[in-house]
C-alpha cells in the first residue's frame, strides 16, 4: 500500500463547502431546540463557517440559501466573507416554503406559479453575479401525494420548459446543478426523484447543467458509489451534498452512520477523476445539527471527509488492477479493505501541524473562546436555515 507521504500532497486539493443553514437552529417537525449564540443573520453565519476553515483549512467557501440568506447588499456580504478568509459559494434556490408552491413550483399547472418560481431562480442568478458564485443549485420539492393527483408526464414537460428558461440565463462560467431526491415532501412521486431523471433533464439542457448527489436522498441499500461512477463517466457529477442517514433524509454528520459507504464513494470519486484538481465535482455538506453544537459539528464533518479521502487515496491502484485482471476476487477485495482499515488520524494530525493548523481542530475550537464570545454577544439568535 502507498505510504501516507506519497498521497499527502493530494490532500491540499481538498475543499469542502459549508452550508450556511448548518449554523442556525434546526430541528425536526417535532421540535426545534434553540442553542445560545446561534447567528442572527447571514453575516454571523459566514463568520461561524469561517471558524471551521480557520481550524481545519478545509472549508474555504460557504453556500447560501435564498431567501434564508437574503441581504440588502450582497457585495457587503461578499466583502465580509473575504475579510473572514472565505468566499461565498453555491446559491441554493428555495421554492418550498411559500403557499403558492403547495402543488409544485416549476412543474405546477398554473403558469402564474411557474412564472413566480422561474423569476425566483433568475433572481438567484443575479445574486450569483454579485457574490461571484459559480453554481445555482436547484432542489425541487415538486411532486404528488396520491396516484392520479396530477399527470406525471405533463409535470415533467413543464418542469423541463421552466428549467430551459433558467438555464438560458446561466452565465458562461456558471452551472445549473439539479439535485434529486427519492421522496419528501411529496410521498407518492417526486418530479426529480433519481439521478436518471436529473441526468436526463441536464443532458437536454446543455453541458453546464450537472447533477447534485445528496447522499441522503436514496432508497435504503442503494449502491451510491455506482451512481458516482456512472455520473462521472457521463461527465455530469456536478456536486455532492454530503451527510449521513440511518433511515431517511436524516442530514446527520457525514461519515457518522456508515463510514465505509463514505469510503466507497470517495474511492469512485478519485477513480473517476472527480477529486480535487482532476475535475469539477464540488464537495458540499448539507447537514443540520439538531442536538449537537453546530461549529464543532461542521468541524467533525469536514475532518471525516478528509479522513476518508486520505484512506481512499491510499488504495494501491496498481495492485488492485492486477488482482482484478487476474480475477483474484479475494485479493482485490483485500486491497480495498487494507486502505479502508488504515488509521490515518495520526498522520493527518502531523500533516495539519506542518501547515500551521491545529493538530486537533476539535480541541483547538473548544479552547478558542469563540463559543463563549458568541453566546455573550448574540442575543435573540434566530432560527436560521430551516424555517428562517
Ligand atoms: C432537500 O432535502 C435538500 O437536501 C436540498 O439540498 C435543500 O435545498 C436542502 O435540503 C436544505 O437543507
Ligand atoms: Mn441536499
Ligand atoms: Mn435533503
Amino acid at each position: 500500500m502507498p505510504q501516507f507521504d506519497t498521497i499527502a500532497g493530494r490532500l491540499d486539493e481538498q475543499a469542502i463547502e459549508l452550508p450556511s443553514w448548518a449554523f442556525g437552529n434546526s430541528g425536526t417537525r417535532f421540535r426545534v431546540f434553540g442553542q445560545p449564540g446561534v447567528p442572527r443573520d447571514p453575516f454571523e453565519k459566514v463568520s461561524d463557517a469561517a471558524q471551521v476553515h480557520r481550524h481545519t483549512g478545509l472549508s474555504p467557501s460557504v453556500a447560501l440559501h435564498i431567501p434564508w440568506d437574503k441581504v440588502d447588499d450582497y457585495g457587503k456580504l461578499r466583502a465580509h466573507a473575504e475579510s473572514e478568509g472565505v468566499s461565498l459559494g453555491t446559491i441554493n434556490s428555495n421554492t418550498f416554503q411559500d403557499d403558492d408552491y403547495k402543488l409544485g413550483s416549476l412543474a405546477h399547472r398554473d403558469a402564474r406559479v411557474r412564472r413566480k418560481a422561474i423569476d425566483h431562480h433568475l433572481e438567484c442568478i443575479d445574486i450569483m453575479d454579485e457574490t461571484g458564485s459559480r453554481d445555482l443549485k436547484i432542489w425541487l420539492a415538486d411532486g404528488t401525494n396520491y396516484p392520479g393527483q396530477d399527470d406525471m408526464r405533463g409535470r415533467q414537460d413543464r418542469m423541463h420548459e421552466a428549467l430551459q428558461e433558467i438555464y438560458g440565463r446561466i452565465g458562461e462560467h456558471q452551472r445549473l446543478v439539479l439535485e434529486y431526491k427519492i421522496f419528501e415532501p411529496a410521498f407518492y412521486h417526486m418530479d426529480v426523484p433519481d439521478w436518471g431523471t436529473s441526468y436526463a433533464q441536464c443532458a437536454s439542457l446543455g453541458e453546464r447543467a450537472v447533477v447534485c448527489l445528496d447522499t441522503g436522498h436514496h432508497a435504503p441499500s442503494t449502491n451510491i458509489e455506482f451512481i458516482v461512477m456512472q455520473l462521472l463517466r457521463l461527465g455530469r457529477l456536478g456536486s455532492f451534498d454530503f451527510n449521513s442517514r440511518f433511515y431517511a433524509d436524516d442530514d446527520l454528520i457525514v461519515g457518522a452512520a456508515d463510514p465505509f459507504q463514505l469510503f466507497r464513494i470517495l474511492v469512485e470519486v478519485i477513480r473517476g477523476g472527480g477529486y480535487g484538481n482532476d475535475g469539477d465535482t464540488a464537495f458540499m455538506l448539507d447537514q443540520c445539527h439538531n442536538i449537537e453544537d453546530k461549529i464543532p459539528g461542521q468541524i467533525r464533518s469536514v475532518l471525516n471527509v478528509q479522513e476518508m479521502t486520505a484512506r481512499a487515496l491510499l488504495v494501491d491502484r496498481d495492485a488492485l488492477d492486477k488482482a482484478q485482471a487476474a480475477g483474484d476476487v479475494l485479493a482485490a477485495n483485500g486491497i480495498l479493505m487494507d486502505a479502508f482499515y488504515t488509521d490515518v488520524r495520526p498522520a493527518l494530525a502531523e500533516w495539519r501541524a506542518a501547515k500551521g493548523l491545529p493538530a486537533d481542530p476539535m480541541a483547538a475550537f473548544a479552547s478558542s473562546g469563540y463559543k463563549d464570545r458568541i453566546v455573550a454577544e448574540r442575543t435573540g439568535g434566530a432560527q436560521a436555515g430551516w424555517g428562517a
